[in-house]
C-alpha cells in the first residue's frame, strides 16, 4: 500500500510536470506514447486503490456528471472592469492622472506592465494550499458561475501549483480563450460532421466553457492566460506586478508571452503599435492592450474609482466589426470573367478606415449569407484584409426585400453568364470582348509583379479601353504620344514618361511574362515553376497536359488552364503580337550541373530548421538548381524536416519520400 501510494504520488507529479511542459511551455519532453503509459499506470493503480484517488490527480480532469445548471460563486474580491482608452490622447491623459495622483516630480516616468487584451472570457481560479478548488466566470463582477469542472479539463490549468511557497489561498485571474488554429480545426471538424459552426473564437470559447457537461468542454481546444490576483491569504506579494507574473509562471500558471515592462507614454504607445502590427500573427484574438502601473505599492496608493482601478487602462484597437446598411449589391467582372457580388454600403468607420464596399466573394457565399438590398449587416475589416459581411441581422430586415439573383447576362458586356455545375464561380462568357475583362487583364499585365509598367494606373487603363485605343495588352506597345496626350490629365511630359516605361517593360523574364498573361490559376509561384521547368515559351506551348503536370505543384486543374490558354487562337495572337513588339527575356542558361547539385530535384520544407529561415533555405535550394514545392507528392525527391514537422512528414513517410535534416541539406548543396 505504502509503495503504491508513493508510486501514485510520483506519477501524479511527473504527469503534472509533462502537462506543464506540453500545455504551458509548449515544449514537450516525452513523446505522447510515454505520457499515455504513465497515465495508464496511474489509472491502474487508482483502480486498485480507489481510496487513494485525490481531486488533484490528472486522472480526475474530466470527472463528474453533466450539471443541470451552474452553481453560483461569490468572488472574494469583486472582479472589476477596466477603463478604456481609444486614442493616444486618452493614454497621455491616463499617464498624466497617474503621475499627478502619485505626485511625481516633473520628468519622472512611470513603469507600466503591458500585455495584450485577449478577446476571451474573464475567469477566476482559487488555489487553497496549492490545490485548485474553485473556478468561476466573471459574471456581474460580484458573483459568477461555478465552472470548476470545466476549467479542470483545460490542460494548461494545473490542478496543483508547481514549486513551493504557496500561499494559504490565492485567487488568480485570467482569460480563457480559443486560439485561431484550434478554432479553425474545431469548426472544420464540426462542418465535416454537419454540425453548427461557431461565428468567432470568442463565442466558441464562451460556448465551450459554459457547457453543462464537462466531457464536452474537454474536447474543445481551450487555452488560458493568467494576468492578475484577487484574494490572497497567508503569503506575501512581491513589490511589482511583473514579479507577481513571474511568480505565476513558477507555479505553472501560463501567462501571455508578449508581456513587457515599458516606461512612460512613449513606451506604452510603442508597445501598442508593435502589438497592433503583430496582431494578425499572434495566433489568438485580441482587442487591445492593457497597461498597469508595475509597482504594487503605487497601485495601492492609486486605488479605484467606481468599478475600475485607477492604475490600469485598456487601450483598445479600432473596432473590427460594425453595423451598417446595404445600399445595393452589384456584380464586378474580373480578369477571368468571374462575377463577384459586391455590397455597396452606407459608409461606416471600421478597423480604422471608412468602408463603403464589402465583397461577398461568390454566388454561394451570397446565397449562404442571403444579403439583400436594405439589410442591416455586420461588416468586418481586420488588418489589411478586404472588408467582408459577417452576417445579416435578420431581425432588422425590412419587409418586401428580394433575394439577390445571379444575372443571366454580364452586367458589363451583356454576354451570357455561365456557371459550371458544382463550381462556386459564375463567369461572363464574353472573354476579351468584355471591356471589364479586358481592363482587368491589362491592369494585371501592367502590374508591378507582372510586367511592371510604371505609371500605368487603373484609371488610365480604364480610359484607354473606354476610348477604344487599347483592346489587349499587346496594344500598349503600339501606343503613340498623340494618343496619350488626348487623354484626361495627360500632358506631353507624362505621356513621354509613360511611353518610356512601357518600352522598358519589354525587357522581362519568362516567369514574369507568364504571370502577366493572366492564365487562370497561374500565380507568381506557379509561373516561376513553369518557367524554370520548360525554359522556353516554345516548349511550353507544345507541351502536353501530362508534361505540364510534371511541373512541381502543378496539378490537373492548373495544367488544363495552361493548355486551354495556349489552345485559344485569340490568346496565341496576343502572345505573338507581344513578341513581335519586342517583349523578350534572357534565354535559359545551359545547365551547370556541377554547380547545381540539386538540378532536377524537387524539395519540400517543413517544420523549423535549426539555423536556416524558410526564405534562406528556399534560396539555397534554388541556387543549387533545385525546385521548392509546397506539398509532398510522388514527385518530391526530398522532404527537409525541422522541429515540429507536421502532416508533411507523415505524408512523406507514407509515400516513401526521403526525409533529410538541415545538416544533410547543407551537405547535399555543398
Ligand atoms: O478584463 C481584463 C483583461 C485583462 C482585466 C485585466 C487584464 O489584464 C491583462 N486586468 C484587470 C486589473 C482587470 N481586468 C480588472
Amino acid at each position: 500500500m505504502a509503495t503504491a501510494k508513493s508510486r501514485m504520488l510520483a506519477l501524479r507529479a511527473e504527469i503534472a510536470r509533462h502537462d506543464h511542459r506540453y500545455y504551458v511551455l509548449d515544449d514537450p519532453e516525452v513523446p505522447d506514447a510515454e505520457y499515455d503509459r504513465l497515465m495508464r499506470e496511474l489509472r491502474a493503480l487508482e483502480a486498485e486503490h480507489p481510496a487513494l484517488v485525490t481531486p488533484d490527480s490528472p486522472t480526475q480532469r474530466v470527472g463528474g456528471t453533466a450539471l443541470r445548471e451552474f452553481g453560483e460563486v461569490v468572488h472574494g474580491m469583486p472582479m472589476l472592469s477596466l477603463d478604456n482608452a481609444f486614442s493616444e490622447e486618452d493614454v497621455t491623459a491616463f499617464d498624466r492622472r497617474v503621475r499627478e495622483r502619485l505626485e511625481l516630480p516633473d520628468g519622472e516616468q512611470v513603469e507600466y506592465n503591458c500585455e495584450p487584451k485577449l478577446d476571451g472570457l474573464a475567469i477566476s481560479l482559487t488555489y487553497v494550499d496549492g490545490v485548485f478548488t474553485v473556478g468561476a466566470t466573471r459574471g456581474d463582477g460580484v458573483k459568477g458561475e461555478d465552472v470548476t469542472a470545466n476549467l479542470r479539463t483545460i490542460g494548461s490549468v494545473p490542478l496543483r501549483l508547481l514549486g513551493g511557497r504557496h500561499p494559504k489561498l490565492v485567487e488568480v485571474r485570467g482569460e480563457v480563450f480559443m486560439g485561431d488554429a484550434g478554432f479553425a480545426k474545431m469548426n472544420r471538424d464540426a462542418e465535416a460532421r454537419g454540425d453548427k459552426v461557431f461565428v468567432n473564437p470568442r463565442n466558441a470559447a464562451a460556448g465551450s466553457l459554459r457547457q453543462l457537461d464537462p466531457s464536452i468542454t474537454a474536447t474543445r481546444p481551450l487555452e488560458i492566460f493568467f494576468y492578475g490576483v484577487g484574494s490572497f491569504e497567508g503569503g506575501s506579494l512581491p513589490p511589482r506586478h511583473s514579479e507577481f507574473l513571474a511568480q505565476l509562471r513558477e507555479w505553472g500558471l501560463r501567462t501571455c508571452p508578449e508581456i513587457r515592462v515599458c516606461t512612460g507614454v512613449e513606451g506604452l504607445l510603442d508597445y501598442y503599435r508593435e502589438i497592433g502590427r503583430r496582431r494578425p500573427t499572434l495566433g489568438y484574438q485580441i482587442d487591445g492592450v492593457v497597461y498597469k502601473v508595475d509597482s504594487l505599492g503605487r497601485q495601492r496608493e492609486l486605488g479605484f474609482v467606481a468599478r475600475a482601478p485607477r492604475w490600469a487602462i485598456a487601450h483598445k484597437f479600432p473596432a473590427e466589426e460594425e453595423m451598417t446598411q446595404v445600399r445595393d449589391v452589384e456584380w464586378q467582372v474580373g480578369r477571368t470573367g468571374a462575377l463577384t457580388p459586391v455590397a455597396r454600403l452606407e459608409p461606416v468607420f471600421v478597423g480604422g478606415v471608412t468602408v463603403s464596399n464589402a465583397t461577398l466573394h461568390n454566388v454561394d457565399e451570397l446565397t449562404r449569407k442571403d444579403v439583400r438590398i436594405g439589410d442591416t449587416v455586420i461588416v468586418r475589416r481586420a488588418g489589411d484584409v478586404i472588408p467582408e459581411i459577417v452576417r445579416v441581422i435578420l431581425e432588422r430586415r425590412p419587409r418586401g426585400t428580394d433575394v439577390v439573383q445571379l444575372p443571366a447576362s454580364c452586367p458589363v458586356c451583356g454576354s451570357a453568364v455561365s456557371r459550371i455545375e458544382g463550381e462556386a464561380v459564375a463567369r461572363c462568357t464574353g472573354g476579351l470582348v468584355c471591356p471589364a475583362q479586358r481592363k482587368e487583364s491589362i491592369k494585371h499585365f501592367a502590374s508591378r509583379r507582372a510586367m511592371d509598367v510604371e505609371g500605368l494606373g487603373d484609371k488610365l487603363v480604364e480610359q484607354l479601353v473606354d476610348a477604344g485605343i487599347v483592346a489587349s495588352a499587346a496594344d500598349l506597345y503600339a501606343l503613340t504620344a498623340a494618343q496619350l496626350e488626348g487623354l484626361e490629365r495627360m500632358g506631353e511630359k507624362s505621356a513621354a514618361k509613360l511611353l518610356a516605361s512601357i518600352a522598358a517593360s519589354r525587357e522581362t523574364t519568362f516567369a514574369r511574362f507568364l504571370f502577366a498573361l493572366g492564365i487562370p490559376n497561374v500565380g507568381e509561384a506557379t509561373a516561376l515553376g513553369i518557367a524554370e521547368h520548360f525554359g522556353t515559351l516554345d516548349s511550353l506551348q507544345s507541351a502536353s497536359l501530362e508534361q505540364i503536370m510534371a511541373v512541381p505543384d502543378v496539378g490537373p486543374v492548373v495544367a488544363e488552364d495552361v493548355r486551354e490558354f495556349f489552345d485559344s487562337k485569340r490568346n496565341r495572337d496576343v502572345v505573338n503580337l507581344l513578341l513581335a513588339h519586342g517583349v523578350a527575356w534572357p534565354a535559359p542558361t545551359a545547365s551547370k550541373s556541377e554547380n547545381q547539385p540539386l538540378a532536377g530535384k524537387t524539395l519540400v520544407l517543413t517544420g523549423t530548421l535549426p539555423t536556416l529561415g524558410r526564405a534562406d533555405a528556399e534560396a539555397l535550394i534554388r541556387k543549387a538548381g533545385g525546385k521548392v514545392a509546397s506539398s509532398v507528392s510522388k514527385k518530391t525527391d526530398y522532404l527537409v524536416a525541422g522541429d515540429s514537422a507536421g502532416s508533411k512528414l507523415d505524408k512523406a513517410t507514407q509515400l516513401g519520400v526521403a526525409v533529410i535534416s538541415e545538416e544533410q541539406l547543407l551537405h547535399l548543396v555543398r
